[in-house]
């Protein structure tokens, strides 16, 4: 299987997909870049980023042990490359942290971005974000606040942070929880090509906490007032009015 996607030549362009770790919320100390199918990159198919291999992991921790942070995973993807039947563009990042050995806290962002998004066509979109995420073992203090952002980026631009959703801020309880967020659906106007992003900050507090988080960056074309598709959009607006509900209610 290997071989076969080896020897096909579907490499991504470098340049386009990339996953980059920061210690601060400024995204100014960059500490470790995994360019799809590039060095530290263990997923061969383009558009995907993973850490699956060993000597990736061991790679991508050593890089960031100053932050108290480790990673037992971490994956991205973008469907930027292969245009799906229902017209949606996504970005998403998953993984498992944990606090390094040795250290009672620690803190680090995730930016994920990807560009040459050619669908759906512009100009008016609605930028779709959310993150959930699985805490284990955390000590409840307020260090504890992972969050997630999303960004559209109408120059193109990798690694670009240019029109921002709402930040969804988690404040797990002390001891196991799980729980997920969206963000109020962002109206934006552009064209195609353009470029998506998301931040995760990972911060977790107590000597054995871990978070299994996961995060997403959706993109749908608004559609033309009177279309049928109206229906389908108030249909989608009042799924994620519900799915607030229920949440709130949990
Ligand atoms: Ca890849």
């Amino acid at each position: 299987m290997l071989a076969v996607l080896m020897s096909s030549g579907a490499r991504a362009d470098f340049g386009t997909f990339d996953v980059q770790i920061f210690s601060d919320a400024a995204l100014t100390n960059l500490l470790y870049t995994i360019d799809d199918d590039g060095a530290g990159d263990s997923n061969f198919n383009p558009n995907q980023i993973g850490t699956s291999l060993t000597a990736d992991l061991a790679a991508l921790n050593t890089a960031i042990a100053s932050t108290g942070i480790q990673f037992s995973n971490l994956s991205a993807a973008s469907n930027a490359g292969s245009p799906p039947l229902n017209n949606t563009a996504l970005l998403s990042v998953n993984g498992e942290a944990l606090v390094g050995s040795g250290f009672t806290s620690g803190e680090l962002y995730i930016l994920v971005s990807a560009i040459d998004y050619n669908f759906p066509a512009g100009p008016a979109y609605n930028v779709i974000s959310g993150a959930s995420h699985t805490f284990i073992g955390v000590d409840g203090a307020p260090a504890t606040s992972p969050a997630f952002t999303s960004y559209f980026n109408d120059s193109n631009t990798l690694n670009a942070t240019e029109t921002a959703t709402g930040t969804l801020v988690f404040a797990p309880p002390s001891g196991a929880s799980a729980t997920g967020q969206l963000a109020p659906v962002l109206g934006v106007t552009g064209d195609t090509p353009y470029g998506l992003s998301n931040v995760t900050r990972i911060r977790l507090s107590g000597a054995n906490a871990r978070d299994l988080f996961s995060g997403g960056t959706a993109v749908r074309a608004v559609p033309e007032p009177g279309s049928m598709a109206l229906i389908a959009l108030g249909g989608t607006t009042l799924l994620f009015a519900h799915l607030r509900r229920r949440k709130a209610q949990a």
